[in-house]
């Protein structure tokens, strides 16, 4: 065997699926997004691109942590965990009206009136409220990902009727174990309505305590966090602590304070993976990569490779007039990654049928892979772009490019051709 077909045996199951789409079997599997085929199905530098592909789910401990604290929460010793409320023998949350904008709230809960709602009465609101849902945690600063799995929790609103708000919350606010610091208080807020109804098909705002089918981890903010579907990382509050529903009409989250569209839900994106720097002239150039598919959702990924000597259309500045090419979007992954039990999408996760299989595909929310063969080059020095197009066939950066609102900028690689 040669060196491309070994390490395509071992990857067998990565590959598979990408030429399954050019099957029976793959196309009754695929939903309409894939169409076309490649230049060459048969190539083999274009397997190997494929085959290095990570899983599009990240074990819990892969995600990369961008936490906050001195030290961060997560840090502490087991001890101090224990003191802190960060187990989940000792974990409690509050759920109080806002004192300075004060609405009805008859049933109030906390540590302090000894009725705060506890570890224990999360597990048996899950027994009847449990969802799990599939999406990325995306930071708004950073851009790309930092992880992707299957969150399990119960919907924030069945807490909130245990406290029996009155008519006037207008919206909620959520905090973290901040080391008993005000300055280190991370918070962020949502609509009372976003919690008491999920608009567009979108899964529960939900108080979460597992990741990927496992109890959530201190370092992915463990042992309960917040996880709002469509939102960017920060509305998604980890170590959840407290819970304020208020009278107060806007948004007082902490990244308020840091100039960001506080209320924007996840962008579509697409970008590289293993992107070549350098390619032999005259032969297929294998491309790969992921997008993010957000609120939007992605009918298209496409790419486009300049030779950095001719010039851009001018007065076009989002390329959208650009000689764009479509790549394949890969079928579903049989293996998802991320440390599933037994390797199965947990029963009963939404948006995937009985045997955890995605019911639509791309899947909003999350992720998936993109791969294009394009045909051999004259030599020279290249840019290679990639975006999305969404579901209404708006392509990346809009329709919404500002970068206060979550990275969409389109991505530019260099590349030459020798
Ligand atoms: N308590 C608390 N929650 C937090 C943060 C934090 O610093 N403290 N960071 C937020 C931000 S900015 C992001 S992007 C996500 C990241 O989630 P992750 O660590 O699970 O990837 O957590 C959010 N929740
Ligand atoms: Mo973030």
């Amino acid at each position: 065997m040669d060196k491309v077909q070994k390490f395509l045996a071992r990857h067998e199951q990565l590959t598979r699926r990408f030429f399954l789409r050019v099957g029976a079997a793959g196309a009754a599997l695929l939903s309409h997004h894939l169409r076309g085929a490649l230049a060459a199905d048969d190539s083999p530098e274009l397997a190997a691109a494929i085959a290095k592909l990570e899983t599009l789910f990240t074990a819990p401990e892969a995600f990369q942590d961008v936490s906050r604290g001195d030290p961060i929460p997560h840090e502490l010793s087991e001890d101090r965990k224990a003191a802190a409320g960060l187990t989940q023998q000792s974990w409690s949350l509050d759920i109080l009206a806002d004192p300075e904008h004060a609405p009805a709230v008859r049933r109030p809960m906390s540590k302090e009136a000894g009725n705060a709602f506890d570890f224990a009465a999360l597990q048996q609101l899950a027994e009847t409220h449990a969802v799990k849902f599939a999406k990325v945690m995306t930071c708004l600063n950073i851009g790309c990902p930092l992880g992707m799995g299957v969150w399990e929790g119960v919907p924030l609103r069945e807490l909130i009727w245990l406290a029996k708000p009155g008519d006037d919350v207008r919206r909620v606010y959520y905090y973290g174990y901040h080391n008993n610091a005000a300055e280190q208080m991370f918070r962020s807020s949502l609509p009372f309505a976003r919690v008491l109804e999920d608009p567009f098909d979108l899964p529960p705002v939900i108080v979460c305590y597992k990741l990927n089918g496992q109890w959530l981890n201190s370092a992915r903010g463990g042992p309960v966090r917040m996880v709002v579907p469509e939102a960017y990382g920060f509305k998604s509050v980890k170590w959840l602590t407290h819970v304020v529903l208020t009278n107060l009409p806007h948004a007082n989250d902490t990244y308020a304070d840091d100039g960001n569209d506080v209320d924007s839900p996840l962008k579509s994106f697409a970008a590289t993976l293993n992107a070549p720097v350098s390619a032999k002239a005259s032969e297929p150039i294998a491309l790969t990569g992921y997008a993010q598919v957000g609120i939007g959702g992605v009918s298209k990924v496409q790419y486009f490779l300049q030779r950095d000597d001719e010039e851009l259309a001018s007065g076009d500045p989002h390329l959208t007039q650009a000689p764009w090419r479509d790549a394949e979007i890969l079928a579903p992954p049989e293996h998802w990654g991320g440390g599933l039990p037994d390797n199965k999408i947990p029963a009963g996760t939404l948006g995937f049928d009985d045997v955890g299989r995605p019911r639509t595909w791309p899947m909003r929310l999350g992720k998936i892979h993109w791969a294009a063969l394009h045909p051999g080059l004259p030599a020279g020095e290249y840019t290679l772009r990639c975006r999305t197009v969404d579901d209404k066939g708006i392509g990346q950066p809009l329709p919404r490019p500002q970068r206060r609102s979550g990275h969409a900028a389109i991505e530019q690689m260099p590349l030459v051709v020798k």
